[in-house]
């Protein structure tokens, strides 16, 4: 029987870190205090945290797009990547990454909270890929989807357990400072979302749209397939053998990948880490 891989991580308290990730950097960035103004966009890894950062991005943009030769990241920073300080020196409305638990996220009641949740199956196979890719984070370019799969059934990843995330965010759901989407809805409908997310944040964003020039603009520009190219501007660089950050963009994509046993124990994780919260309806689970 062929032996199965592990991806590797920085092991940092109760946390797994990718191996480029500064240990330092992340307690920093724990220590944040949450602004009023602070707007912090919340996901487990792959639930569609860069399309959202852009999208913001744009909103405050005059709905131009992110540029050819930056880094998205340098301003719509991951918080737990780059630490405090780097976050408190951005000009004072600030949009900020995280994949932090409800707990561990800095809280102000005065600052807003983006949550994006995508079903576990299609992020699973979207963190597969990433895994494999991001080879100097994670030496696991020889890992298959079998062997990720056990890593992700068990928490055993970065940023812990899916379910974790999910519910400890999905009870906040309705505060009025947390705004909670779908990565599907995102999909199905993104004009009625990218309206959402300009309202939630405010009339100054809700007017911007009011033009039909800068909500077109960031309709097309946020597409998938616009934000396939260049894709300098949302990640470091991976070898060319390996697929690119912004990878597929679907919904299902997970049946091409899950065995029929593989399916059955994530549904089963699903029904029993879900039951009697808001996210057991989030999305039709397969038996
Ligand atoms: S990360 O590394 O956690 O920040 O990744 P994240 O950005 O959350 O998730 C990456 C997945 O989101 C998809 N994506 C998009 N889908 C649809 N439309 C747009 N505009 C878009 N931008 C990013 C991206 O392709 C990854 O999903 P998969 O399934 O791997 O394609």
């Amino acid at each position: 029987m062929k032996q199965s891989i592990k991806p590797s991580y920085i092991l940092h308290k109760n946390f797994r870190l990718p191996m480029g990730f500064s240990p330092e950097n992340f307690d920093y960035g724990l220590t944040y205090q949450a602004q009023a103004r602070d707007t912090f966009i919340v996901t487990y890894p792959k639930c569609g945290t860069t399309w959202t950062q852009h999208i913001v991005w744009m909103l405050s943009h005059d709905g131009k797009p992110f540029p050819v030769g930056k880094n998205i990241n340098l301003e719509v920073p991951h918080l737990e990547e780059v630490g405090s300080d780097f976050v408190k020196y951005l000009s004072e409305t600030r949009f900020i990454k995280t994949h932090l638990t409800y707990d561990l996220t800095p809280y102000n009641p005065d600052s807003k909270y983006i949550y994006i949740a995508r079903n576990p199956f299609d992020c699973a196979v979207s963190f597969y890929y990433h895994t494999k890719g991001f080879i100097k984070h994670y030496d696991f370019a020889e890992g298959t989807f079998d062997d990720f799969f056990e890593c992700f059934i068990n928490g055993e990843v970065d940023w812990g357990d899916y379910f974790d995330h999910l519910v400890g965010w999905v009870q906040h759901k309705n505060d009025k400072n947390v705004l909670f989407l779908t990565y599907e809805s995102m999909k199905n409908n993104q004009k009625e979302n990218i309206i959402a997310i300009a309202k939630f944040l405010g009339d100054r964003y809700l007017e911007k749209i009011e033009n039909p020039q800068i909500l077109e603009s960031i309709l097309y520009h946020t597409n998938f397939t616009s934000m396939s190219k260049n894709q300098s501007r949302w990640s470091s660089q991976r070898p060319a053998n390996m697929t690119p950050f912004i990878r597929k963009g679907k919904v299902g994509d997970w049946k091409a990948h899950f065995s029929l046993s593989q399916t059955q124990r994530l549904s089963e994780k699903f029904r029993i880490r879900t039951v009697g919260t808001e996210a057991e309806n989030l999305w039709e689970i397969p038996e």
